[in-house]
């Protein structure tokens, strides 16, 4: 792998993905592109273009004018914003695939796109929900995420596109803030308690939901980009997680640090809904089997790290 280019660079993933690849693979080749501006978001001789995903020639001429043989797909509209716009979540998150998809094939490119928890539903198992299982989602997002993840196979099988994929669960980061998720309030607790000393949360106790801090799901995307594809069973996306927590644990956590930390709770019914649709656990055993998916980070690590790095 030598010229990677990345869609959504600017969200919270590729923030720390761009960063982690120019070190792994050089300035030059790693072209972040967003339909934001950067303004100098990963420093001075960063290689960065602005790209609307919905133009495929765009990203046609990108990919040719600069040798790309890897493409990783970020730009999507997550959950919650999802289920407010679900009509422009469909246009995006399909579209701006079909396009990366295309433009991969075209230029043979070994092709990385993030699945989600968030494909699957409530009549999927919620404990340790299995790699492959029901998937009938009941949020747009889902929706589109299990379409997504079907024409990741399809491009497998069909044209050997090299396609690989992680279903993620909520992704806890401090550098860049989630873009209107429903995993959302367990990165916002941690900034709340450092600031306000108190959260009120807008999922209910005992949600539990798997979650995983960013520094593992950047590490287990590089593993999965690297490794050997004929280990790879599942061209879709592997269930990768790190916990299953919910928001009392990590109230209890945080008090640990903060002792006077409070948590109170506000339900917002949509996000509430589409949490309670998700599983509790997902089984990540493929993926430590197929690619060596090893998570460094549990709830009590990931709480003193993440504290640390807001406190600063
Ligand atoms: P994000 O919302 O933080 O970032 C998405 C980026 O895409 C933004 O920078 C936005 O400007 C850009 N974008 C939006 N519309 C665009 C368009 N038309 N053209 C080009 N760029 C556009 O999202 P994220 O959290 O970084 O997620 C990246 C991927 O990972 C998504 O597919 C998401 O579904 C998936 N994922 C994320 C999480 C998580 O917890 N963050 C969990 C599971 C899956
Ligand atoms: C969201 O909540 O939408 C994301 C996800 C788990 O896909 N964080």
């Amino acid at each position: 792998m030598k010229r990677i280019l990345l869609t959504g660079a600017l969200g919270q993933i590729g923030s720390e993905l761009t960063t982690t690849l120019q070190h792994k693979y050089g300035v030059d080749n790693v072209i972040a592109t967003d339909i934001r501006y950067s303004d100098g978001a990963f420093g001075e001789d960063a290689r960065f273009e602005t790209l609307d995903i919905m133009d495929g020639n765009r990203l046609n001429e990108l990919v040719k004018n600069n040798n790309v043989d890897t493409i990783i797909h970020l730009a999507a509209m997550l959950s919650a914003n999802a289920e407010h716009h679900p009509q422009r979540a469909w246009e995006i998150n399909m579209t701006g695939l079909m396009n990366s998809l295309e433009v991969a094939r075209e230029h043979d490119c070994k092709f990385f796109t993030p699945s989600s928890i968030g494909a699957f539903g409530p009549s999927t198992i919620k404990q340790s929900t299995p790699q492959i299982t029901v998937q009938r989602p009941t949020s747009m997002y889902g929706v589109s995420k299990v379409a997504s993840e079907l024409l990741c196979d399809y491009y497998y099988t069909k044209y050997g596109l090299d396609t690989r994929g992680l279903r993620f669960p909520g992704l806890i980061s401090y550098l860049t803030p989630p873009g209107g998720g429903t995993t959302d309030y367990a990165v916002d607790i941690y900034y709340k308690a450092v600031e306000e000393g108190s959260y009120t949360s807008f999922l209910s106790a005992g949600t539990y939901l798997d979650m995983m801090y960013m520094p593992d799901a950047i590490q287990a995307t590089v593993d999965l980009l690297e490794a050997d594809p004929s280990r790879l069973k599942n061209r879709n996306a592997y269930n990768v997680t790190a916990m299953s927590i919910e928001p009392e644990m990590i109230a209890a956590e945080i008090k640990k640090h903060i002792p006077d930390f409070t948590l109170s709770y506000d339900v917002d019914p949509v996000r509430q809904g589409i949490a309670d649709s998700w599983p509790d656990a997902i089984d990540p055993t493929a993926a430590k089997e197929e690619f060596g998916f090893s998570p460094l980070y549990d709830l009590e690590k990931m709480t003193k790290d993440m504290l640390e790095k807001v406190q600063k």
